[in-house]
């Protein structure tokens, strides 16, 4: 009996006015219907938490192996460049993951946590012994291009091309707008040299690229698609980190209620990044592919379609979560789906969580109060939700 039509909506998803206030129109999404028909972009959509994971966990009929941005690489594109396991479907997904898990195992990201505290703590105090600074460039920026280069075992020389490169990935999930244009200008020269960073013989040996060539070997990869393993994590884990932090110390500094509760119980850190990862979602959308026709809530959508799944708008969505645009660090924000859902669930979060909660806990530690000294810049990216600058007033305890 699905024959309704989906709701169509004109709005651009990756227009300014969206991107800089998205919830608004996330809301107009998630009231409209199950799925919605974007004109603009001939594309699908939906943005509520029980059909977005749902969406998520059915990979069969959602699959990624035709790209996780707008570009449709089922019809022969070969722009831009294709994930190795975030845009695979099994059986070639089932090899990149294991070989990115098996790299990145529980103990090795435990083995991590001490130092993590160390540069932290470092870190944090002579900027609150400023008293003033930049969350952004000086702490959110600062904190993951320190850390995560040397988990990695990567050239120093390389580090500099870091944030182009993820600006550019996640710009270019969204469609050839002014934000990809602009991300790949500035990222011209930039990926050969990334690429150049994944050799085996440029990693240094007790890092995690090292890692994956190791257990690469392991699984008897093929040589070729090596380079591309190491690249997802050059791709995957600095932006989105580098944002989480940058949100949460916003949110941090707008909630001397919350930030009363981290300073009376450091131990919150891990739940304080939690709540910031479901209530700003630093990754906003991912797109899915269908595989077959399929009905949802009346609809049909047919097979081949692109559909937009509103990550950030489903982690707010009030049909699943209590006062959903508020902060609060005590909540239960586990379930969210900021780091994704089911087989592509965010190989690297628990390294994320780590960097956000050893931020938060030195912090927490060294901050009495911690106040706007004044606004905020918002960074605009077609996928990413973030800041270019945070000006923070801290008071040392
Ligand atoms: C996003 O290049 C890649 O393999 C890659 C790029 C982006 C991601 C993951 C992998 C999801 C974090």
């Amino acid at each position: 009996m699905a024959a309704l039509t989906a709701p169509t909506l004109s709005l651009d998803p990756f227009a300014d006015d969206f991107l800089d206030d998205p919830f608004p129109r996330h809301a107009q999404l998630r009231d409209a219907g199950a799925v919605v028909r974007l004109e603009h972009h001939a594309i699908f959509a939906m943005a509520r938490f029980a059909d977005v994971e749902t969406a998520l966990r059915d990979p069969v009929t959602y699959c990624s192996g035709r790209g996780v941005g707008i570009t449709d690489f089922g019809t022969g594109a070969d722009w831009p460049p294709q994930s190795i396991i975030l845009e695979a479907d099994p059986p070639d997904h089932t090899v990149a993951r294991k070989v990115l898990t098996g790299a990145m195992t529980p103990r090795v990201v435990k083995g991590m946590r001490e130092h993590f505290a160390r540069v932290a703590t470092a870190m944090v105090s002579p900027l609150v012994g400023r008293g003033r600074f930049d969350g952004v460039a000086e702490l959110g920026e600062a904190y993951p291009l320190r850390v995560f280069p040397e988990v990695l075992g990567m050239p120093r020389e390389g580090i500099r091309d870091l944030l182009p490169f993820g600006r550019f990935v996640f710009n270019a999930f969204g469609p050839r707008n002014e934000n990809t244009e602009r991300a790949a200008a500035a990222a011209v020269g930039v990926r050969e040299r990334i690429m150049a960073m994944t050799a085996r013989d440029v990693l240094s040996p007790d890092g995690l690229g090292a890692r994956i060539h190791e257990v690469a070997d392991e699984h008897d990869v093929d040589d070729a698609i090596r380079p591309l393993l190491v690249r997802a994590f050059f791709s995957a884990g600095v932006d989105t980190t580098i944002n989480g932090i940058g949100s949460a110390l916003l949110r941090l500094a707008l909630a001397p209620d919350q930030w009363a509760l981290l300073r009376a119980d450091p131990g919150l850190a891990r739940a304080a990044f939690e709540e910031t990862i479901r209530l700003e979602s630093p990754v906003q959308t991912f797109f899915r592919t269908t595989t077959r026709d399929v009905d949802v809530d009346g609809v049909r959508i047919p097979e081949g379609a692109k559909v937009l799944l509103f990550l950030g708008a489903a982690n707010r969505d009030p049909r699943r979560w209590q006062e959903p645009d508020r902060f609060d660090i005590t909540r239960r924000a586990a379930g969210h789906v900021g780091f994704g859902a089911g087989l592509h669930a965010c190989v690297g979060q628990m390294l994320a969580r780590l960097e956000g909660e050893s931020v938060l806990r030195a912090l927490a530690a060294a901050a009495e109060h911690v106040e706007l000294d004044g606004e905020p810049v918002r960074h605009r990216n077609n996928t990413l939700r973030g800041l270019r600058s945070l000006p923070l007033r801290v008071s040392a305890v």
